[in-house]
């Protein structure tokens, strides 16, 4: 039987919930002046000199990226254009810790990875990896902290709003099969725990500072250790030479540049696991008791047109978008130009490239003049919708509130 991530099964009800709500209608003035709160503070935001790329991500298109730090790079919500698949010049970048020397890319093939908690328990090099398997996969990569930007409260942290995220396509082998060629799991361990491989600084507790995450084992079936990114080699800024990808599970959990695979009885010592992502209620303490940020909810976000402020004009209009069920694939997407008072069911259009992919979806429509709200709104094949509100938490993690999400256009 699948073991839900106690977040998700936790939000489901949640879930339920807010669909009660918006049937009922409610929230939908207030969903005008919460979007437009935002649309201004988007507006604002991008008028400051644009900050520079760094180094590492410096072949990153600048025009469709919003540099909030060295480590910290956003994707434009006008940039998503109408393909499936995020071109890697324009995806987002999430460093915690600086990436290591761009030297380990010098030979990719002979970065090396552990493997523990398996009957052979061996270190492997990317190249015997190759020699293996191979298998692609499209997913959502998402930071949990995507949507940030709209908390009220202002949690520390990148503000992201909708840019924290992509859909990539993954090449790499199964981690499945490289279980399997280690001779099976020894025992039943409860996690699958993946470090990344950061040269810390010293004289710090590395604990503090190390990226290791923890997953329930059950998401091992989808997961790999991936060495190419939308046909090309890893970038050192994706993870390269080598990197977990954990489909269905928010950005934290693919472990890029690891080193180590894991399967554990316990959950990673490390602070990013212990303290680290937890979903905190607000005026508590991050704690372990607390849900940790895993499994993605459905979610989904309007495109164009108008993303970038501009005026547009009264008639015909196609309203478009991604929308994406975390860990079930989408089952319909609902859009609205009144911020939430009336729906109407949008195309999904171009390729379906797997549960764990976003699909675009598209709605012809007649914008008449005045000011309006466009929203959207995704449920999933298990039922799932897409909540109304966000869940309130101390950091701010996975916001997939349609009503926050919404977009203010002017239209003449
Ligand atoms: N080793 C390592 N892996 C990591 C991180 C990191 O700092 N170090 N950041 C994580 C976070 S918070 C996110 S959102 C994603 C970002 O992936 P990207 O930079 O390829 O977009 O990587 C994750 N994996
Ligand atoms: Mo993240």
């Amino acid at each position: 039987m699948e073991t839900l991530p106690p977040n998700l099964a936790r939000r489901r009800l949640l879930a339920g919930s807010a669909g009660a709500l918006a049937a009922v209608g409610l929230g939908a003035t207030g969903a005008v002046c919460a979007t437009d709160a935002v649309a201004n503070t988007t507006a604002t935001k991008a008028a400051p000199a644009a900050k520079p790329l760094p180094a590492y991500a410096a072949w990153k298109d600048a025009d469709s990226v919003i540099v909030h730090s060295a480590n910290t790079i956003e994707t434009k919500r006008s940039a998503f254009g109408d393909g499936v698949i995020t071109p890697s010049r324009q995806l987002y970048v999430r460093n915690n810790l600086p990436p290591p020397a761009a030297s380990v890319l010098d030979d990719r093939d002979a970065w090396t990875i552990e493997i523990v908690g398996v009957e052979q328990p061996r270190t492997l090099t990317v190249g015997d990896l190759k020699a293996l398997g191979v298998e692609t996969l499209a997913t959502v990569l998402q930071c949990s902290g995507n949507g940030r930007g709209f908390f009220p409260h202002k949690p520390s942290g990148t503000p992201w709003e909708v840019g924290a995220a992509g859909c990539v396509m993954w090449s790499g082998i199964s981690v499945r099969t490289l279980v399997e060629y280690l001779g099976g799991l020894k025992g039943k361990p409860v996690y699958m725990t993946g470090t990344g491989g950061e040269v810390l600084p010293e004289g710090l507790d590395p604990m503090s500072l190390l990226v290791e995450r923890s997953v329930p084992r059950e998401a091992m079936q989808d997961a790999m250790l991936a060495w190419e990114m939308n046909n090309e080699p890893l970038s050192l800024a994706h993870g390269g030479p080598l990197r977990l990808i954990v489909p269905g599970y928010t950005g934290v959990n693919n472990v890029k540049y690891i080193k180590r695979l894991a399967f554990t009885d316990e959950q990673s010592r490390a602070k990013i696991q212990q303290t680290g992502y937890r979903l905190t209620p607000m005026g508590a303490k991050s704690s372990p008791d607390q849900p940790s940020v895993w499994a993605m909810e459905p979610k989904s976000w309007i495109t164009a047109p108008g993303t970038d402020g501009q005026a547009l004009k009264a008639g015909r209009a196609v309203v478009r978008g991604v929308a994406f069920g975390g860990m079930h694939a989408v089952k319909r997407v609902e859009v609205s130009i009144d911020g939430g008072k009336t729906w109407k069911e949008a195309s999904l259009i171009g390729p379906d490239l797997g549960k764990y992919a976003w699909r675009q979806f598209a709605l012809p429509i007649d914008l008449p003049a005045g000011q309006h709200t466009l929203v959207s709104r995704v449920e999933d094949t298990a039922g799932n919708v897409q909540v109304e509100k966000r869940f309130e938490n101390v950091r701010g993690y996975i916001n997939s509130s349609w009503q926050d999400h919404g977009l203010a256009v002017n239209v003449s």
